[in-house]
Formats: structure tokens, sequence, C-alpha cells
């Protein structure tokens, strides 16, 4: 049996397509997750499995009790792209990571020894660089299908979008026209109160956008539409949500100039990388409190 956990993006959909393609078996079980996730699911995973076999993790940064929740598999191939480095080395549990890497995809598809031309879609939509129709097509997709199923249902269409990349042929990424088309809509309703509602602050020398909102929303959507006005030393995107043990605030953080973002999400606990990161606190976190974080930290 093997396990796959990949990041619930396009990159994670495309690094779960090249070693779908690789190992040509349908004997896989995919879970999609993210970085604060990642240590439940590893736990859930496991529950009632007397065979757990090996587990490959895609485009997901870890932390020490992350490691420790895997190794509890036969076998661990964890495969990454954000700046991370695991403090525990096990003898089961190989850890590649590349940071320099655009994508995990690149990444994965560098360590299986697989070319396909999904690697570039995804360094161009990780990178928010996107320049291929195709590119834009799969983040359009993948967008909608986040925005429109949750959970089990989101799970298994984003598997099927994986399995259905295998195909060179990428004429059926028409089939989802529809859900996109509706999804674009909403875009453009998102856009409109990004410009109406994005609050500027200057800390230092640094020249701040802060969004805030209650749903989850692509940040690229955000970080692009500023950019058409101003230049952002960083763009920062706060998320409150309610979830089942309390309120808890995502928080993403982009820049425009080059600005090292990754500081910022390492002190609220999270990662990514150094131009694009974020973090999953357990509680509100004011703008007020970001802003001296700030201050303190840059
Ligand atoms: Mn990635």
């Amino acid at each position: 049996m093997i396990t796959v956990m990949t990041h619930m993006d396009a990159d994670g959909v495309i690094s779960l397509s090249l070693f779908l393609k690789k190992i040509g078996g349908p004997k896989v079980r995919v879970y999609f997750t993210s970085p604060a996730q990642l240590r439940d699911t590893i736990c859930h995973s496991v529950m009632r499995r007397r065979e757990l076999g090996e587990l490959y993790i895609f485009d997901i940064a870890g932390e020490n009790r992350a490691v420790y929740a895997a190794a509890i598999y036969d076998r661990v191939v964890w495969i990454d792209h954000h700046q991370w480095e695991p403090e525990i080395k096990l003898p089961h549990v190989e850890i590649v990571i590349d940071a320099t890497a655009k994508s995990a995809a690149d990444v994965v598809s560098r360590y299986f020894g697989i070319e396909s031309p999904l690697v570039e879609l995804a360094n161009q939509i990780d990178v928010n660089d996107v320049q291929d129709e195709n590119a834009e097509k799969i983040r359009m997709i993948i967008g909608a299908l986040r925005w429109k199923f949750y959970g089990r249902e989101l799970n298994f269409k984003l598997e099927k979008l994986a399995r259905e990349l295998m195909n060179e042929d990428l004429t059926f990424l028409k089939e989802y026209d529809e859900i996109v088309n509706e999804y674009a809509k909403w875009i453009q309703e998102l856009q409109e109160r990004v410009k109406k509602e994005t609050k500027v602050f200057k800390v230092k020398n640094l020249k701040i956008a802060i969004f805030e909102t209650t749903e989850s929303v692509p940040v690229y959507i955000i970080s692009n539409v500023l950019s058409e006005k101003e230049t952002y030393d960083m763009i920062i995107v706060l998320i409150h949500k309610i979830g089942r043990s309390g309120t808890i605030t995502k928080m993403e953080f982009r820049t425009h100039t080059d600005i090292d973002v990754l500081k910022i999400a390492k002190f609220y606990g999270g990662g990514g990388h150094r131009l694009a990161s974020g973090a999953s606190v357990s509680d509100i976190i004011t703008i007020p409190e970001i802003l001296n974080a700030i201050d303190l930290l840059y």
C-alpha cells in the first residue's frame, strides 16, 4: 500500500500527477493537506490500519512532530522545496529538500527521473509568474474546486484532476469551463473588494498592504490586484476563521520587492519561502499586533 500526502494547491496536484505516472499503479491512497494540517492528516491516516507501507509527502514543509508522526510508516519519502531543515534523522525517513527549486514538482520530477511539461507549469504557478495558457487554466481549475467543494469531495476531485493530468493531451481542461466561469465571477467580486478594503500602512521604511477576510481566498489574486497600482514591500492577507477548537488566524505574506517575508512567517510559527510564506495561529491576530511584530523584526 502506498499513501501520498500532498499540498492542496497546483504544485501539490502536479507533484502527485508526476508520481502517479511514475509508479503507474492505481493502488494509492491520496490526501491533500497543508503544513498546518499535516500532523493531523498523518495521525488520521493510520487509524485502524494493520499495514502502513510507504508514505510519500510532497510540497509540504514539516517540523519535528510531523516528522515523528510520519515515521510511523514503514518507509517515508518526503520531497519539498520550502525552506526548512529537518532536525531529526531517521534511517527509514528520507527527506529531500531543494529550496532553490521553483516548485516541488521540479524536485519530484528529478527525484524520480521523469520529464514532463507539467513541471514548467507548476514552476510558473508556484512563483506567481504564469505565462502559459494551460498554467492559468490549471490554476483556475484548482481554485474553483477549492472554492466549490470541501472535505472528502474536494479530495476526490483533486485526485481525479491529478490523474487526468497524467495525459499528455491537456484538452480535457476545457471540461472544467463551467465551474471556472462561475469561479471567475467570484474572483472579480473579490478583486473589487481588495481594491476597496485593503489597508495600507508604513512601518519603518516598509510599505505594507493588509487585506482582512473571513473566507479562504487565493492570495495571488490579492497580490496581483495590488501590484497594478503600487509596489508593496509586504502584502499580508489575514483570514479569520472559527474552527472546531476555536478561532484561528491564517496569515499569508507576499512581497513585490525582495523583502524576506519568511522571517515574519517563522515568527508566527509558520514557514514557506523568502518571497511567499504563511502561518496559522490558534488565536485572533490583529493588525496592530502584526505591525508591532514587523517593527520588531525588520
Ligand atoms: Mn510548492
